[in-house]
């Protein structure tokens, strides 16, 4: 991360709590969620319905593709909106926006009932700070795309994308979906068994971490779930992807803190048992990685 970047995190890193007795944050990514994938919104229906968190947590790429609010009317989309809507009037649900649905509209939001969060931001729970973030912007070793990104999340792209017919839209969101995995695919063909997305960069996390007076950094995106150590105490927790729709490997999980500052990861399933009185703890181990 160049100098000017850090410092522009330094100042609008926003930082929000949980309410006053809160019980459970789940932190949920990458549920690429798509017509396509029936048995994995079905699966987050029922998460969203069942789960003992009193806050939700969603990290980025709920949607596989959002290219405007105008486009909520749409089959698919509409009854996505109204699983949202529902899950937050039963329990806290918060939402950033992630590469894929940047595009979801604050004002959306804020019908729903949804509480918006910048990418980074710094949660204030169990007596410590929590780095947030989807974590696209911190690859920083893709240039490409970080090039890409830049242009896609300034106002004027943003303004005369949505200016366009919301067919074209679909039809350019397509064209670009289709694009980045032609690169991806080159770029695991040119090294092979490299992944082929760029990791994030572990200097720009230990920036925001201080940005954020945070150890711990909670992120999605690279769809490698894993606990990483980044030196002096401080760590990055990567969250899963869920595809139960893939029929080779069907994958879904969260992370769940507690007040006791532990975090679980948790099988949607295990997120919707209510714990026995010790407070989750059980939960944690029916999944059997607790990570703190
Ligand atoms: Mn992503």
């Amino acid at each position: 991360m160049s100098e000017g970047a850090a410092l522009h995190a330094l100042h609008v890193l926003h930082e929000w709590a949980p309410a006053a007795h809160w019980r459970a944050i789940d932190f949920v990514a990458d549920l690429h969620l798509a017509a396509e994938h029936p048995r994995t919104l079905c699966a987050f229906g029922e998460y969203l319905q069942g789960t003992q968190a009193d806050h939700v947590v969603l990290l980025g790429d709920v949607f596989e593709v959002w290219v405007g609010d105008d486009g909520r009317e749409l089959a698919f989309e509409h009854s996505l909106l109204t699983l949202l809507a529902a899950a937050a009037r039963a329990r806290r649900l918060f939402f950033m926006p992630g590469n894929r649905d940047f595009l979801v509209g604050a004002s959306l939001l804020a019908e729903l009932g949804i509480t918006a969060l910048p990418d980074p931001c710094c949660l204030h729970a169990a007596g410590r700070r929590w780095l947030l973030a989807h974590g696209d912007a911190q690859c920083l070793g893709d240039e490409p795309y970080q090039r890409y990104r830049t242009q896609v999340r300034s106002p004027a792209w943003q303004q005369a994308f949505l200016a366009r017919p919301l067919a074209e839209r679909i039809a350019l969101a397509r064209a670009m979906r289709e694009e980045s995995m032609r690169v991806q695919r080159e770029r695991s063909a040119a090294k092979p068994g490299m992944e082929s997305v760029v990791d994030l960069d572990a200097a720009a996390c230990r920036a925001l971490l201080a940005a954020c007076g945070a150890r711990e950094m909670i992120h999605g995106h690279t769809h490698r779930p894993a606990v990483h150590d980044l030196g002096e105490g401080l760590r990055r927790h990567v969250l899963s992807d869920w595809d139960l729709d893939d029929a080779k490997a069907p994958r879904a999980e969260l992370l769940r803190l507690l007040p006791d500052g532990n975090l679980h990861r948790l099988t949607p399933q295990a997120a919707c048992v209510a714990a026995a009185s010790g407070a989750g703890t059980s939960a944690g181990a029916a999944a059997g990685t607790g990570t703190a």
